[in-house]
């Protein structure tokens, strides 16, 4: 499976370091939504579905974490760790996030506005939506 990570340029000088993302630049989307996850506990795992349209850029901005992808046909785990790289998920992909480190906030730049009906959370359902499209 291809995974789509971008790394942005930090502007880091002698007071730290400044990482920007710009919508269609940086990023292949108009970003509608912004969102963050963070004091998630360590044995937790969230997300469990993938999207009829979204798509999302994930940027762990403090500590790690780790990311399930399954297309349907191959999974990949990704290490997110660094708060200048971004992984890019396509609608059609199915994700689970796990193994929070106590301190880790991933920030999410969404393409779409929240929308409940967008959400495929059966598993089954997806598996039918992704072959449906790749036959
Ligand atoms: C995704 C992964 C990476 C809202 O009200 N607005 C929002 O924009 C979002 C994202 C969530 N919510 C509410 C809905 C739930 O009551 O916040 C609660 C937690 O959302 P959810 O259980 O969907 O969170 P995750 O971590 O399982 O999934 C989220 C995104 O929902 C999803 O699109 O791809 O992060």
């Amino acid at each position: 499976m291809e995974i789509k990570k971008y790394t942005f340029l930090p502007h880091g000088d002698e007071r730290g370091q400044l990482v920007v993302v710009e919508e269609n630049k940086d990023i292949p989307f108009d970003v509608k939504r912004v969102y963050y996850i963070y004091d998630t506990l360590a044995d937790v795992t969230r997300g469990f579905h993938a999207h009829k349209c979204l798509e999302q850029v994930l940027i762990c901005v403090h500590g790690s974490c780790k990311i399930h992808l399954d297309n349907g046909f191959e999974t990949e785990e990704v290490l997110l760790d660094k708060p200048y790289e971004g992984l890019y998920i396509s609608n059609d992909m199915w994700r689970e996030m796990y193994d929070f480190s106590s301190d880790a906030v991933l920030l999410v730049l969404a393409s779409q506005y929240y929308d409940e009906a967008d959400y495929i959370r059966n598993y089954d359902e997806f598996l039918k939506f992704v072959r449906s499209k790749n036959s």
